[in-house]
């Protein structure tokens, strides 16, 4: 039972490289792959964020310990496959069409994954077709949305257009954010979440998902 406590600490300490013998370790012990993931890695992934929201953790620290936790996820990943619960983590996302700003995407991308969720990322300058075509041609629950200029937000409206004329509005949440982005801007075009940050991103999506 020693990995209850030992997967946790090394996702708090950012420790990358140790986490994958852990996680394997546990899986030779017969540990199933989902209690790995919520007692071990998401525990740890929990503290972090408590951390970070109480000012203990700054963004370094987040990234190291996302790291641990995306180390062991690719360890976890291939035996989770058709348990219960696989595909109720994916998240298709990308920057708005006319964009070509990624950086903030891919942290809410990294933090995601920290968290345990598999991200298809489709880059920048994503059309608003190529959204449905991804969520059509996968099982992922949650869409997000990045954008950073004033301009390329508006487009935020057309992909949740396209999702409802795809008939995929119930099958999908939608998130959004970027530096314009804000939570009226989501209230008025009938996005179901926003966040201001990566670390906000991943307690949104969440709750989306509940
Ligand atoms: Co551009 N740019 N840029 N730029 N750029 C801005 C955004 C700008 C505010 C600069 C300015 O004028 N002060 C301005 C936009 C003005 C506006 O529309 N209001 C601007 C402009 C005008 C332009 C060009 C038009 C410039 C030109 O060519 N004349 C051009 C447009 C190109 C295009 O996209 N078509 C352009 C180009 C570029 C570069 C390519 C040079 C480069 C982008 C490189 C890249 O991303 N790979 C760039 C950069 C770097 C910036 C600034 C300096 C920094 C953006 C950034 O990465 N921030 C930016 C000015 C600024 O913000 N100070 C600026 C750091 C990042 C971590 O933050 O992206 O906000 P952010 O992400 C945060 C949150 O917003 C949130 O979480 C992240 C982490 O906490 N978040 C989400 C983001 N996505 C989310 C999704 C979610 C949830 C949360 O759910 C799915």
């Amino acid at each position: 039972m020693e990995w209850m406590t030992d997967i946790p600490s090394d996702i708090l300490k950012g420790d990358y490289k140790h986490i994958e013998p852990l996680v394997n370790q546990a899986l030779i012990q017969g540990v199933p792959a989902r209690e790995i993931l919520n007692k071990g890695l998401l525990a740890g992934m929990d503290v972090v964020g408590k951390k970070f929201a109480g000012g203990e953790f700054f963004l370094p620290e987040v990234l190291l310990s996302a790291r641990a936790m995306k180390a062991g996820m690719g360890v976890l990943r291939p035996h989770l496959k058709g348990e219960p619960g696989d595909g109720a983590g994916k998240v298709v996302m990308g920057t708005m069409a006319g964009d070509l700003h990624d950086i903030g995407k891919n942290l809410v991308k990294v933090m995601l994954e920290g968290a345990g969720f598999e991200v298809i990322d489709l880059g920048i300058d994503v059309r608003p077709e190529r959204f449905v075509q991804a969520v059509q041609g996968d099982e992922a629950r949650v869409v997000g949305m990045s954008a950073l200029l004033t301009t390329t937000m508006l487009g935020m409206k057309d992909v949740i257009s396209a999702l409802v004329d795809a008939g995929l509005a119930g099958r999908v949440k939608t998130i959004i954010g970027g530096a314009p982005v804000t939570q009226g801007y989501a209230d008025e075009i009938g996005a179901d979440g926003y966040a201001p940050d990566a670390v906000s991103a991943v307690e949104v999506v969440k709750e989306l998902l509940v």
